[in-house]
């Protein structure tokens, strides 16, 4: 037989080798839900007014004004520990935690109250200058073993002001001034070698919200990390590749899930492709990048489709079926027979073939249209 078996990193080698579709299926559905749901919470702290509330909705690409924001400019009455999810990925969740100060707690009575133990990382936030209270605080949460950055916000006003008053305004050097005071500002107050980052709520392409999501990322162990990559917004030309990356490395397993879906043809030609697997992972896209799928496709096609916008089986098999796409992924069909990296048996069928290569056209078209959107390229 012509059956491959080469090297695999599918969890079930056994499956594999005897060719048992279904069970393969169900364990590949596993797998990737289990690493989809592997919890992250991140802690928010810091004064009333220092604008916690609005990191929360920039972190979760909620806009302030939204049913589903963390509400903000209003002043903390409450000891009250408020959480939110993303929207997109339920397991991340933001913690919007009372300021030390506004509870008048001790730094361990305060980690108590709000339940430290279940935070992957804390957040401290400030927007002038940090209290003496924020930073007892970090040294309590260093002490318990967790992790802590400190996030200096309204950047943006500060630098309208600068450049109102200055004759000769630099950015760069205006921002350079305000970590270095920030920085030894907590060091003063006993904090070694503090990881600071500057930034606005308003405009996270701004200053340095993107080094703080790569000093995260690389930070976490690396089950979460890619928990907090697909989460996060489009910020850079970085995450977007980033974005890519892990979701290029499920496809593989995409397609061998549909090894036992329904291939349809696609209209007008020989190929099939399993168009339910492929419409879960265009969904999977749309999230991750923040990106309107039923519009991206209508895009690709460049002609007027009679479902409109909405994503739909039907719009997914007509831009499969445009010509330019349709013959590559023909072509495969008559090419190698095997899923790079996995090795599939030809047994399987070749619409999981078909489909693989399906999905790297469309992720690489959410990536384009992510970067695109964002003005990154
Ligand atoms: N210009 C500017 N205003 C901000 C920023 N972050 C928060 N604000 C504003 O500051 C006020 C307090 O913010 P909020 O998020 O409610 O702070 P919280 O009390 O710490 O939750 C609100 O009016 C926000 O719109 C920022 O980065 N830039
Ligand atoms: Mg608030």
């Amino acid at each position: 037989s012509r059956i491959h078996r080469s090297y695999c990193i599918f969890p079930s080698v056994e499956a594999l080798k005897t060719g048992d579709a279904a069970l393969i299926a169900e364990k590949v559905k596993e797998y990737l839900e289990k690493h989809e749901q592997v919890p992250l919470n991140i802690a928010v702290t810091g004064e009333t007014g220092s604008g916690k509330s609005s990191f929360v909705n920039a972190f979760r690409g909620v806009d302030n004004k939204d049913e589903n924001a963390a509400a903000t400019g209003c002043v903390e009455t409450t000891k009250e520990v408020k959480s939110y999810n993303h929207p997109k990925y339920p397991n991340v969740t933001l913690w919007d935690l009372p300021g030390i100060g506004t509870t008048m707690f001790p730094a361990d009575k305060y980690l108590k109250l709000v339940g430290f133990k279940k935070f992957d990382f804390f957040i401290i936030i400030s927007a002038d200058r940090f209290r003496e209270n924020d930073a007892k605080l970090a040294q309590e949460i260093q002490k318990m073993g967790k992790k802590f950055y400190f996030v200096r916000t309204k950047i943006d006003l500060d630098m309208k002001n600068q450049e109102r008053s200055q004759r000769d305004f630099n950015e760069k050097n205006n921002l350079h001034r305000i970590r270095k005071n920030c920085i030894e500002g907590l060091e003063k107050l006993l904090i070694p070698s503090p990881k600071v980052f500057l930034i606005s709520n308003f405009d996270l392409h701004l200053y340095d919200f993107e080094r703080l999501c790569n000093t995260l990322e690389k930070e976490l162990p690396q089950h979460q990390q890619h928990v907090l990559l697909l989460a996060l917004p489009n910020i850079s030309q970085e995450v977007c590749n980033k974005k890519r990356e892990v979701l290029q490395a499920k496809i593989q397993y995409y397609a061998l899930m549909s090894a036992v879906g329904a291939a349809v043809p696609l209209p007008g030609t020989s190929t099939v492709v399993d168009a339910s697997i492929i419409l879960a992972f265009v969904t999977k896209c749309e999230d991750v990048f923040h990106i309107d799928g039923g519009e991206l496709l209508l895009s690709l096609v460049k002609e007027p489709v009679k479902s409109g916008g909405k994503l739909t089986l039907a719009l997914i098999l007509r831009v499969l079926s445009s010509s330019i796409l349709s013959t590559s992924l023909k072509a495969t069909e008559e090419g190698t027979r095997f899923i790079p990296g996995i090795g599939i048996p030809i047994a399987m069928g070749l619409s999981s073939l078909t489909t693989y290569n399906a999905l790297k056209f469309f992720l690489d078209n959410f990536t384009k249209a992510a970067l695109e959107t964002e003005g990154l390229c």
